[in-house]
């Protein structure tokens, strides 16, 4: 069985999964879920409990949740390590530390834009966590500054799965209002060099809802009902 990748809409940090899986040309299923109507639905925590995608079903069965996780296995599956390099050498430190701090230094640092997102406009706690995602957003992305001197990518010289989970994040940057990508030039000319691979359109397009082509390893559209009806059988 091909791996089924739960993906989240709107702007779900699963973007990155997606286009890792199309980089990898390994088969592969989707599966769209709505947040945060979905991911808190009785459904979806047959699927992972804790009610976050992405979520993988690999193709032993097992479910798997965590981005760094589900990213490492579909690397993993690659018998060329493209995207992560060989476990123990420098290039592979390299793309896991960059993922590493994407993930827990990084994307955590939005959390107040989100809830400030979702208050009150007259809330007086918005413009308070306002201001500390915006100044915490803005140092995580200084510090991806830092990281990405005399590198093409997050993880050095070739593209790697934190490269795919940073298209599924950066965007938030844009969307929150958190800071200027423009006073980071290496993470905007980063971030503007992979929107236009053909693996980041994909994944807006199936983000849209559109006809999307990609590289040949995306065998079709799963519904939840019936992915965890299969499951229950
Ligand atoms: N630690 C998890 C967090 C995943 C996560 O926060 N996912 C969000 C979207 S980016 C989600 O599914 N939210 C749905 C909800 O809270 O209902 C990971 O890194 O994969």
């Amino acid at each position: 069985m091909e791996p089924l990748l739960f993906y989240g809409v709107p702007h779900g940090c699963s973007f990155g999964a997606i286009v890792a899986l199309e980089w990898s040309g390994c088969p592969y299923r989707l599966c769209r879920v709505e947040m945060p109507v979905q991911t808190r639905g009785a459904l979806f925590s047959r699927i992972n409990p804790k009610g976050k995608t992405p979520a993988l079903l690999t193709e032993t069965g097992t479910l798997l949740s965590e981005s760094s996780a589900i990213l490492h296995h579909l690397a993993a599956g690659d018998p060329a390590r493209r995207l992560v390099g060989d476990q123990g050498s420098p290039a592979f430190d390299r793309v896991n530390q960059a993922l590493a701090f994407l993930n827990a230094g990084f994307v955590p640092m939005f959390t107040p834009l989100w809830a400030a997102r979702y208050m009150a406009e007259d809330d007086p706690a918005r413009p308070v966590l306002t201001a500390f995602g915006r100044e915490h957003v803005g140092k995580a992305l200084d510090q991806i500054e830092a990281m990405l001197e005399g590198r093409a990518w997050l993880g050095g010289d070739a593209r790697s799965i934190a490269d795919a989970y940073f298209t599924g994040v950066i965007r938030w940057v844009e969307h929150l209002d958190a800071a200027r990508l423009a006073d980071r030039p290496r993470v905007q000319a980063l971030a503007h060099r992979l929107e236009d691979d053909p693996a980041v359109r994909f994944a807006h397009a199936i983000e849209a809802g559109e006809d999307a082509v990609g590289a040949g390893g995306f065998l079709g559209r799963v519904t939840l009902e019936d992915v965890v009806g299969r499951l229950a059988a």
